[in-house]
């Protein structure tokens, strides 16, 4: 291998004096999307070496090696799915016969016609993963264009989605982010359960950047708030660490706000001026005032009350300001009768006074008795949070993710915090990016993932057959055009469905199962693995086995994958260009070339739902011969940019990042405001409250000993199923043979000793986990890092080692964290349909009798007969040990 050599400056496609080509690509390997040099044999057409890219400050995680190597073992793994496979035994037998692209996408396009004359076209529906390639805009198109009301499950329903939902309804952008733009402004930084150092990798750019704000050694690090469950990276030298069970968190931030208001720590300005907190709420209902029963005005428009004169005043959101021409100090609390236009007289007070009173009681004294967590923390906590701004509270799935019916609740008690400390596009805060110059709207942007969509294209009709439409609705069509009108309005733009339309997987099987609401029969699964992602595994195994056609698009045979009626190739990030908006969640885009062509029959998703599109009879809607041709078309109306200069500059920010934006004025006069209903930060939702839900949230305690005293007697033991480990993602790089799979070679439940030692579990004994759903296996990891009284079990686990056919299905049943987990509707979020995952009750148990774990390490017997073999003798001897051996 060469030494190091600087890339810095080099252009895209160079060709260095080894004969090796050089070209920008961008590692899907997590979403990261770090830039990474592809070094290509001009001999040989191989891949052979990759190099960070410097200017980003990349770093070659432990995922690729540090050449490379590992990533490159992944390109060419003998075990990859290389050609299209069409099942031939039954379904799940593991029987196959290759097939061509063409007859492949010829019967797949049959079949789902077929399919669509019988049911109509709602009778199919996509399974997808998160984010692993930036074609999650064709599916959609494809979608759309067969006319399909949107049918997709998606882990983004626990996952980042539910929560970038809620935000968008409350601020109009999705504020919770990984980092902040700008952490070096940051005062405090929050970090609500993630594990920073391990999803997206110890050398990866999360991690680096973060590390770097929170070390302890520099003059000014930010004051850093961590609440996990677990001891991680950072845990020990946080300046407070706050460790509570699973699934309570929302209670902490229920008490955050409490101590907020009982001190008086929320920012005065911020709040009445730019908040729609001083608006009037009826008493009688909890609803907003609107101008319509005021005053006959609109519906649109809301109603407070001038400090100044002690008079009402009505606010015109249309235009972003009172209608009275007069000085306006708006009163944030205070309880008033309000003369409505039909006569009655209706007492009501300020959305702000409905929301403290919401959170009189939650003391943190209440909350630590739910958590387990000292109530002297937690006020500790949120009095730093609330005082040494700007602060960041950042994404992480312990943050509300899979928080199940508190799921909603949560989210929006975090973006309360947010609003009442002024925490909203501060330098350093929470930033709200901005898709199109509102008073640009001539789109100086690259083709958002948005307008590549045709989501115009769905009527009403179409839209009411959304599964789950009335049920979820925040992500449904009602919540979702709630939001789009705003966003339209503020931008020029549509919004992506892509994060928004996310079904419940749970009311999917049913339809599957029960023809209920109507049969769903098809699916399209592509970057998915539900056997792995999705709750209450047996239930998924039954809906998919009982599909009339199943497609599979992925690198390997997959549990899931091994259902399927064909199994379709997917090529890999070397092997593709990419050009995005990231789903539209960035206001920067991201740019890279292909390093390699791909191999075999390995397509790029966007050229499979081209062409089975086309083959659907959707040939006009895609001109684009292939992704180089789309990416020139997305970058045409930008001036002077084509794909060659994205493509050096890798990551390009069009309108690079500027703070305080809600305040600044706007061509036509206005200020801007956010992309909500009133222009407000909507700290009580306008959108929710339409939707029929509370906008103040509510705290239910979950699957836990308080909650649920009958079951903790059999099921005594908290379970979180979360914890990633890098290189693991997701369910991939398991596969042995590149370099991933012996960095981790087991699943490890996690556990305190103490419960271990009471229960006769040593560190890597196979243990038993079971809860009311059933039992997997996974070995045992025994320390202080988690409570007592608690398990961490870590998800998406199956051994692509064993045999694909059933009953061994790769072992997914013995070991997937989502065998022992719920998917019943009723038990998830109301508002977004995010199961629970984290507020669990289980028990855990040896796989071998105790009183057979009498030292086998070393034997009583070893003392009679020296010559006796131990288990140590035997590890010895594999590994070559000479001083054992010679004994
Ligand atoms: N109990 C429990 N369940 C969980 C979680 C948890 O913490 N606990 N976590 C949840 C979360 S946050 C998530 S995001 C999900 C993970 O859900 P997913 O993101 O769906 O991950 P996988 O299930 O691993 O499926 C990804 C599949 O895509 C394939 N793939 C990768 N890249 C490509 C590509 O470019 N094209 C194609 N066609 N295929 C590709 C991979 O080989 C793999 O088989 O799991 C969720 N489920
Ligand atoms: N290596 C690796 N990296 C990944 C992924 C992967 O599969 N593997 N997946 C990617 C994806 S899609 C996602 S969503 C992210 C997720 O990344 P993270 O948000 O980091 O997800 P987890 O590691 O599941 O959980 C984060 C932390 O939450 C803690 N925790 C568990 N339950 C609770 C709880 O109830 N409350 C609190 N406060 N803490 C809790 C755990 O101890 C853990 O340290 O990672 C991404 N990066
Ligand atoms: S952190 Fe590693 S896996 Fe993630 S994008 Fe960067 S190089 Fe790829
Ligand atoms: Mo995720």
């Amino acid at each position: 291998m060469s030494e190091k050599v600087s890339m810095l400056g080099v252009p895209n496609n160079t060709v260095d004096e080894n004969g090796i080509r050089w070209r920008r690509t961008r590692c899907f390997m997590c979403h990261m999307n770090c830039g990474v040099w592809c070094g290509v044999d001009t001999k040989t057409g191989r891949l052979v070496e990759m190099r960070p890219n410097e200017e980003e400050g990349s770093v070659l995680c432990n995922r690729l090696g540090s050449k490379g190597e590992k990533a490159i073992k992944f390109h060419y793994h003998p075990k990859r799915i290389n050609h299209c496979m069409k099942r031939v035994g039954e379904k799940g037998e593991d029987k196959w016969e290759e097939i061509s692209w063409e007859q492949a996408i010829d019967e797949i396009s049959t079949k789902l016609m077929a399919l669509k004359e019988k049911y109509g076209a709602k009778t199919l529906f996509s399974s997808e993963g998160t984010y692993r390639s930036d074609h999650l805009w064709a599916r959609t198109r494809f979608f759309n264009l067969f006319g399909n009301p949107g049918n997709v499950v998606d882990p983004g329903t626990i996952c980042w989605c539910w929560n970038y939902s809620l935000n968008m309804a409350m601020v109009g952008w999705p504020v919770e982010a990984i980092m902040p733009v700008s952490p070096s402004y940051t005062g405090t930084i929050v970090n609500w359960g993630k594990r920073w150092s391990e999803a997206y990798a110890p050398e990866g750019p999360l991690w680096r950047t973060m590390r770097g704000r929170i070390e302890v050694n520099q003059d000014n690090p930010a004051q850093y708030i961590n609440i996990d469950t677990t001891c991680i990276d950072g845990s020990a030298t946080a300046d407070i660490w706050l460790q509570p069970y699973p699934g309570t968190d929302c209670a902490i931030s229920f008490a955050w706000l409490n101590v907020i208001f009982e001190e008086k720590l929320w920012d005065d300005k911020f709040v009445r001026y730019w908040s729609n907190a001083p608006f009037l709420v009826r008493k009688d209902t909890g609803k907003l005032v609107r101008l319509d029963e005021f005053n006959g005005g609109k519906h649109e428009d809301f109603l407070a009350i001038n400090e100044i004169s002690g008079q009402p005043v009505t606010w015109c959101s249309d235009e972003n300001r009172y209608y009275e021409d007069c000085e306006v100090t708006p009163a944030l609390q205070g309880t008033f009768k309000i003369k409505m236009a039909d006569g009655s007289e209706v007492e009501c007070w300020t959305a702000f006074d409905a929301i403290e009173d919401r959170f009189k009681d939650w003391t943190p004294e209440r909350a630590s008795k739910i958590s387990n967590v000292p109530a002297r923390k937690i006020r500790e906590a949120a009095r730093l949070y609330a005082t040494n701004g700007p602060a960041f509270i950042g994404w992480g799935l312990g943050g509300g993710d899979q928080h199940g019916i508190n799921a909603s609740q949560f989210g929006i008690a975090k973006t309360m915090a947010r609003i009442l400390t002024g925490n909203i596009d501060n330098p350093g805060g929470e930033y709200v990016g901005q898709p199109a110059d509102p008073d640009d709207k001539e789109k100086l942007f690259p083709v958002r993932d948005s307008e590549l969509e045709l989501s115009d294209l769905l009527t009403p009709e179409i839209q009411k057959d959304y599964i789950g439409n009335e049920r979820f609705r925040v992500m449904s069509w009602h919540g979702f055009k709630a939001i789009d009108k705003c966003y339209r309005k503020m931008f020029g733009l549509n919004r992506p469905m892509l994060h928004q339309m996310l079904c419940s997987p749970s009311l999917m099987w049913k339809a599957i199962l029960e023809k209920d609401p109507y049969p769903v029969t098809a699916c399209i699964c592509w970057s998915s693995n539900p056997l792995a992602w999705a709750p209450n595994t047996k239930r998924v195994y039954k809906a998919l086995k009982a599909l009339e056609l199943l497609v599979v698009v992925d690198y390997w045979k997959t549990p899931t994958a091994a259902l399927a009626d064909y199994i379709i190739p997917a090529a890999d990030w070397m092997e593709r260009p990419c050009c995005t908006t990231s789903e539209d969640s960035n206001d920067f885009i991201v740019t890279g070339d292909r390093g390699v062509e791909p191999l075999y029959d390995r397509h790029m998703d966007f050229d499979f739902f081209r062409a089975l599109g086309i083959a659907c009879g959707q040939k006009e809607y895609w001109p684009w011969e292939t992704y180089e041709d789309l990416i020139e078309y997305r970058l045409e109306r930008v001036p002077d940019m084509n794909r060659e200069k994205a493509t050096n500059l890798g990551n390009y920010f069009p309108y690079g990042t500027d703070f305080y934006k809600y305040a600044k004025p706007l061509a036509n006069g206005q200020l801007r405001g956010f992309a909500t209903p009133s222009r407000k930060a909507e700290i009580f939702s306008s959108v929710l409250e339409e939707l029929g839900y509370d906008p103040i949230p509510v705290y239910t305690e979950p699957e836990t000993p308080l909650g649920n005293p009958e079951l903790a007697k059999e099921y005594p033991l908290r379970l979180t199923t979360s914890g990633r480990i890098s290189p693991l993602y997701h369910s991939e790089m398991r596969t042995p043979g590149h370099g991933t799979r012996s960095v981790v070679p087991w699943p490890m439940t996690w556990m305190h000793i103490n419960d271990a030692r009471k229960l006769h579990i040593r560190e890597g004994d196979w243990i038993w986990i079971e809860t009311r759903m059933g039992r997997i296996r996974q070995k045992a990891h025994v320390g202080w890092d988690v409570p007592e009284g608690m398990v961490q079990v870590p998800p998406s686990w199956w051994y692509p080692e064993l045999p694909a056919e059933e009953p061994w299905s790769q072992g997914v049943f013995d070991c997937a964290a989502n065998v022992l987990i719920d998917d019943d509707p009723d038990l998830a979020d109301k508002m977004t349909a995010t199961w629970n995952a984290r507020g669990l009750l289980c028990k855990v148990y040896p796989c071998i009798d105790p009183a057979d774990q009498s030292d086998e390490n070393v034997p009583i017997e070893y003392y009679d007969n020296p010559d006796a073999e131990t288990v140590w003798d035997r590890a010895y001897k594999e590994i070559g040990c000479w001083e054992l051996n010679g004994k």
